[in-house]
C-alpha cells in the first residue's frame, strides 16, 4: 500500500468499534456545544430559549435536548451570524446552489478545510482510488463545494487531480481519452451525459475509466446499473452538503449498499419531520447532522430535509461507520399531486427498469383545480424507429406502470432522442407551474 493511500485510509478511525467512536463523538460534541454557546449568540439564543445550557449536555445521549437548526435559520443569520470564529481565522467560503431567498454562506478555517479533504480522500480510497489514479473532477469549481472538495480528496491520496470543472463536454472527453482519467467525479446526470457522447463519438475503447464518484443529487439503482455498464465502471455514491461541509459527509464503498457516514466528524440523527421525534434506527425520517470538530461554522442539529434511513448492520468493507440508504428524496422536494405523495425518485426508478435513458421532465400544472401529472421522457434510439402504434403502446405500458407505483396516473410522452435538455451539474427534473 502506497503511504498517502495509507493515511487517508483511517481504519482507527473507520473500522473503530462503535463504543470508541461513541467516546470520540461524546468528548467533541460536549467541546462544540460548550463553544458555539459561548461565542456565537446566536446558539445562546436558541438554546436559552429552549432551556438547555452547555451542562446539560454532557454526551451524545443528550443531543436530542439541544435545538435544531433550520435553512431559515442560515437565512436569519446571514451573513455572519452562526460564525464561531474570528473572521480572520477563516480561509474559504462556499455556497449553495439555492435558487430562491439568500444563498447560503458556509466559512471554513484551514484546520476545516483539511477535515474536508480527509472526508473526501476517505471516499476516493474507498472507491479503489490510490496515488496511481487519474482523478478527472466535473463538479462544478468555485461557491460550490462539489469541485473543491473532490479535488482536495484527490490530492491528499496523491492522485493526479484534473480540475476540469463543468461544462465543454468534448473537451472534458478529450482530456479523459488523452490522459487516461482512471476515476471520474461528477453528477450522475452529467455522468450519463458524457456516457452517452463518449459512446456517440465511438471513443468508448479509448478511456480508462475504472470508477465514478457521483453525488450531490438523487439517482436511483437503475441509474448506476446503466452508468456502470454504459461507462465500464463501478459507480460509487457520495453525499454531502454545503451547511454540514460540503461531499464527503458520506461515501459508498465496495460494497455500493449505502454510503458510510463520517462519524467522527458529524453525527447523524434520523426525525419525524412533521413532530421533531428522534426516531429509532431504521426508521425512514428526516435526516439531521450535528457538526462536532469543525471551528468556523458547526451547526448543530442541523435539518437536512432529506428523507433517509440509518442503518448498523455489519459492513463487509470491515468499516463500522454507520451507514445512511440512497436518500429518497427531500421533504421539500417531495410533490404532493391530488393529495398522494410522490418523489420524483419513484418515477426515474420506473422509467429506468423499462430500459429508458434518465432524461426525462417531470411536469405538474393545476388545470381546473385538479392537479396534473406529465412525464416527458426520451426513446431510445432503437424505440425512435418503432411505428406510432407501437409507441403509443409504450406510452400506455409505462402509464400503467406508474400508475402502479405511485398510486395516481401520470400522463407519459415519449419524446425523440436528445430533445430534454442535458444538464452540466444538478439536473432540474421537475417544473412545477402551481407555483407560479
Ligand atoms: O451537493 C455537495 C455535494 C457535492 C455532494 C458533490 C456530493 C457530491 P449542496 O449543493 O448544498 O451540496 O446540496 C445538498 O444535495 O441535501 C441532498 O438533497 C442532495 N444530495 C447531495 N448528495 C446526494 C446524493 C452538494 N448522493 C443537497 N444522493 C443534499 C442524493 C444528494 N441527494
Amino acid at each position: 500500500m502506497h503511504e498517502t493511500h495509507a493515511r487517508c485510509y483511517q481504519p482507527e478511525i473507520e473500522c473503530a468499534s462503535p463504543e470508541e467512536i461513541r467516546q470520540l463523538q461524546n468528548k467533541r460534541l460536549v467541546d462544540t456545544v460548550a463553544r458555539v454557546y459561548k461565542n456565537v449568540p446566536y446558539y445562546k439564543k436558541l438554546m436559552d430559549e429552549k432551556g438547555v445550557t452547555p451542562d446539560d449536555i454532557k454526551s451524545v445521549d443528550d443531543l436530542h435536548k439541544l435545538p435544531f437548526v433550520s435553512k431559515a435559520d442560515l437565512r436569519d443569520a446571514y451573513p455572519y451570524g452562526l460564525l464561531a470564529v474570528p473572521l480572520h481565522d477563516c480561509v474559504r467560503i462556499h455556497s449553495t446552489s439555492g435558487t430562491t431567498g439568500k444563498r447560503v454562506v458556509a466559512f471554513y478555517t484551514q484546520h476545516d478545510l483539511d477535515i474536508f479533504d480527509d472526508c473526501n480522500a476517505r471516499a476516493i480510497v474507498a472507491a479503489g482510488g490510490t496515488k496511481d489514479d487519474v482523478v478527472h473532477v466535473s463538479y462544478g469549481y468555485g461557491l460550490f463545494t462539489g469541485g473543491m472538495g473532490l479535488n482536495g480528496g484527490a490530492h491528499k491520496v496523491g492522485c493526479l487531480t484534473l480540475p476540469m470543472s463543468s461544462g465543454n463536454t468534448e473537451r472534458q472527453i478529450q482530456f479523459m481519452t488523452d490522459l487516461g482519467s482512471t476515476i471520474l467525479c461528477c453528477t450522475p446526470s452529467y455522468a450519463a451525459y458524457l456516457a452517452e457522447t463518449i459512446n456517440e463519438m465511438g471513443l468508448r475503447d479509448k478511456i480508462k475509466l475504472k470508477a465514478g464518484i457521483f453525488g450531490a443529487e438523487a439517482w436511483s439503482e437503475e441509474m448506476r446499473q446503466q452508468l456502470e455498464e454504459n461507462l465500464g465502471i463501478k459507480a460509487y455514491d457520495i453525499y454531502g452538503l454545503t451547511e454540514i461541509i460540503g461531499p464527503g459527509v458520506a461515501f459508498e464503498c465496495s460494497e455500493q449498499a449505502g454510503m458510510h457516514v463520517n462519524e467522527d466528524h458529524f453525527i447523524p440523527e434520523i426525525i419525524d419531520p412533521d413532530t421533531g421525534e428522534v426516531l429509532p434506527i431504521g426508521s425512514k425520517g428526516e435526516l439531521v447532522f450535528t457538526c462536532i470538530s469543525k471551528e468556523a461554522f458547526p451547526l448543530l442539529r442541523y435539518r437536512t430535509r432529506d428523507i433517509c434511513v440509518l442503518s448498523r448492520d455489519k459492513c463487509a468493507c470491515g468499516r463500522t461507520l454507520v451507514k445512511m440508504a440512497k436518500p429518497m428524496g427531500r421533504s421539500d422536494d417531495m410533490l404532493i399531486i391530488r393529495g398522494v405523495n410522490v418523489f420524483p425518485s419513484q418515477i426515474e426508478t420506473v422509467l429506468l427498469e423499462y430500459g429508458l435513458s434518465a432524461n426525462y421532465q417531470i411536469i405538474v400544472d393545476r388545470v381546473n383545480h385538479t392537479d396534473t401529472l406529465d412525464v416527458w421522457v426520451e426513446m431510445n434510439p432503437e424505440m425512435f424507429s418503432d411505428t406510432v402504434k407501437q409507441i403509443e403502446n409504450r406510452e400506455r405500458e409505462l402509464m400503467e406502470k406508474l400508475k402502479n407505483m405511485l398510486g395516481i396516473s401520470a400522463k407519459v410522452t415519449l419524446k425523440a432522442p436528445k430533445s430534454i435538455a442535458r444538464s452540466e451539474g444538478k439536473a432540474v427534473r421537475v417544473i412545477d407551474k402551481r407555483k407560479i
